[in-house]
C-alpha cells in the first residue's frame, strides 16, 4: 500500500518581506503628549454614540510608551518590516503652518529601535486621523486639504527619509471618504450628498499625488512611494479565460475613483457617466498629479468584493454576482471568507496596469480572542484564516504575479474604529486593564511561515 509522500510545503520567493501594521490612532494612545492636535477621531470617538461602547483612542494600547516592548514583540515573530502611521495632527497640531518641533520625536525614536533590531519602517502618512483644524475648513471636501497634506508629507519625507525608505501616502483613500463622508459610520460622520461627495473622492486622490510630487521634490531619491489601498477586489465564479477577463474588468471600472484613476490618470467613461451630472470638478493638471509614478503600489486585501461572471451582452461584459447571505464570515460580519482574493487581487492589479511591484499592506482576521486557563490564546480561526488566504498568495507568486511583500494586520489588538475594542485583529492578545501583551496561537503560525519563508 502506498503512502502519501512527506509533502514540502510551497514556499515563497527569496527576500520575500514579511512584516506587520498599525496605525497611529489605533495603537498609540497619548492623545495629549508632546504638543498634538487633535484629530477628527478624537472628535468622532468622543461624540455618544458613534463608537461602539463610547471607546476612544486615548489610551489605545500605549505603543506611544511601549514601543520598545512592541519591538521585542516583532522581532520575536522574525519579521523584517513594520508599517506603521504618522499622525498628522502630532506634526502640525492645526493641520498647516507651524510645525511642532516635538511631533516627529516619538517616530524618530521608534525608527531607531526599529532600524537597531533590523526592522525596516515602513511609514503610512495618513492613516484618517485629520487634524480637527482642517476637518473645521472643509476636510477632504476642501481642495485646500490636498495641498496642507502634500506640504506635511514634504516636511516628513524631509525629515525621515535618511532611514525610512518606503512610504505610504493615504491608507484607503475609499474607506476614509466613502465610510466618513458618504456613509456617515467613520469620522468626520457625515452623509453628503452625491455632488460633495465626488468632490471629496477627488480631493482625496489629488491629495494622493500632491504628495507623491512633494515627497519626490523633498526626499532624497531612494525613497520610495506609493499608496496603500483598499481595493475591490473581483473573483471570476469560475477559473477560465472569459469569467477572468471579466473579473478584470469589473475590478478595474469597481476601483475607478481610486486606484484606476490613479494607474491611469483618468476616471473612466462608465464613472463619468454613473456621476453623471454630479461629476467632480477637476482639471487636465490634476488627473497628471494623481497619476504620478509610483514606485510600488500597496494594496489591502480582507475579503472577495465580489464574484464576477463574464456577461457578453452586457455593455461592460461582466455582471456581478452576489455574496449570498449564507457566505462565511470571520467574526466581524463584512470580513467574508474569500482567501482567493489575496490570489486575484494582485494578479488583476499587475495585468491591468503593469504594476512591477505589489505590496500586500493589510490582511488578517478578527476573532473571538480570549486566553484560555494555560494563558495561551488559542485562535484557531485566525490561524485558519490565514493559512487559506496565505495559500492564495503563495499561488500568486509561483504564477509570477509580482507580491513583494506581506504585512499583516495587526502586530496588537487595538482600537478598530468604530467597533471600539470589541473586534480583536491582533497577533498578540492585549489585556486593556493591565495592557499585557500575549502571543496568541497565530502569532506561533507567522512565526514559523516567516523563519521557512513557506506555508506552515
Ligand atoms: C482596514 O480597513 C484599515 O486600514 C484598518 O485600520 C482596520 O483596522 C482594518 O482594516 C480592519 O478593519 O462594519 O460592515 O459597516 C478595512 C476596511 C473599513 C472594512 C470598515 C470594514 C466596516 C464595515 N474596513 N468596514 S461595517
Amino acid at each position: 500500500q502506498a503512502q502519501p509522500a512527506a509533502s514540502t510545503p510551497p514556499g515563497f520567493p527569496a527576500g520575500f518581506l514579511w512584516g506587520t501594521a498599525t496605525a497611529s490612532y489605533q495603537v498609540e494612545g497619548a492623545v495629549q503628549e508632546d504638543g498634538r492636535g487633535a484629530s477628527i477621531w478624537d472628535t468622532f470617538s468622543h461624540t455618544p454614540g458613534k463608537v461602539r461602547n463610547d471607546d476612544t483612542g486615548d489610551i489605545a494600547v500605549d505603543h506611544y510608551h511601549r514601543y520598545k516592548d512592541d519591538v521585542q514583540l516583532m522581532k520575536a515573530l522574525g519579521v523584517r518590516a513594520y508599517r506603521f502611521s504618522i499622525a498628522w495632527p502630532r506634526v502640525f497640531p492645526q493641520g498647516t503652518g507651524a510645525a511642532n518641533p516635538k511631533g516627529l520625536d516619538f517616530y524618530d525614536r521608534l525608527i531607531d529601535a526599529l532600524l537597531a533590531n533590523g526592522i525596516a519602517p515602513w511609514a503610512t502618512l495618513y492613516h484618517w486621523d485629520l487634524p480637527q483644524a482642517l476637518q473645521d475648513l472643509g476636510g477632504w471636501e476642501s481642495r485646500d486639504t490636498a495641498r496642507a497634506f502634500a506640504d506635511y508629507a514634504g516636511h516628513v519625507a524631509a525629515r525621515i527619509g535618511d532611514r525610512v525608505k518606503h512610504l505610504f501616502t493615504h491608507n484607503e483613500m475609499s474607506a476614509f471618504i466613502e465610510l466618513g463622508y458618504g456613509q456617515g459610520i467613520h469620522a468626520p460622520g457625515l452623509k453628503l450628498p452625491p455632488r460633495r461627495l465626488n468632490q471629496a473622492r477627488h480631493h482625496a486622490v489629488l491629495g494622493h499625488g500632491l504628495a507623491v510630487q512633494a515627497i519626490r521634490a523633498a526626499a532624497r531619491p531612494d525613497v520610495k512611494v506609493g499608496p496603500a489601498e483598499n481595493i475591490n477586489v473581483c473573483v471570476p465564479v469560475i477559473e477560465t479565460e472569459e469569467h477572468i477577463r471579466a473579473a478584470e474588468r469589473a475590478t478595474r471600472e469597481l476601483n475607478a475613483g481610486y486606484l484606476t484613476v490613479m494607474l491611469e490618470g483618468r476616471y473612466t467613461e462608465a464613472f463619468l457617466a454613473w456621476t453623471g451630472a454630479d461629476a467632480p470638478t477637476f482639471t487636465a493638471e490634476d488627473l497628471a498629479a494623481i497619476a504620478s509614478p509610483l514606485d510600488f503600489v500597496g494594496i489591502n486585501i480582507y475579503a472577495p468584493h465580489n464574484y464576477v461572471r463574464a456577461a457578453p451582452d452586457a455593455p461592460s461584459g461582466f455582471a456581478l454576482a452576489p455574496i449570498t447571505a449564507g457566505f462565511p464570515h470571520m467574526q466581524t460580519p463584512w470580513l467574508k471568507v474569500g482567501p482567493e482574493a489575496l490570489h486575484w487581487g494582485p494578479r488583476h492589479v499587475a495585468r491591468l496596469w503593469d504594476v512591477k511591484d505589489i505590496y500586500i499592506t493589510e490582511n488578517g482576521c478578527a476573532g473571538t480572542d480570549t486566553p484560555a486557563a494555560d494563558g495561551i490564546v488559542y485562535d484557531t480561526d485566525r490561524v485558519m484564516f490565514l493559512r487559506n488566504y496565505l495559500t492564495q498568495l503563495q499561488r500568486a507568486t509561483a504564477a509570477g504575479v509580482p507580491v513583494r511583500g506581506y504585512f499583516l494586520w495587526s502586530l496588537l489588538d487595538n482600537f478598530e474604529w468604530a467597533d471600539g475594542y470589541a473586534s480583536r485583529f491582533g497577533l498578540h492578545h492585549v489585556d486593556y486593564a493591565t495592557q499585557k501583551r500575549t502571543p496568541k496561537l497565530s502569532a506561533e503560525l507567522y512565526r514559523e511561515i516567516i523563519a521557512r519563508n513557506a506555508l506552515a
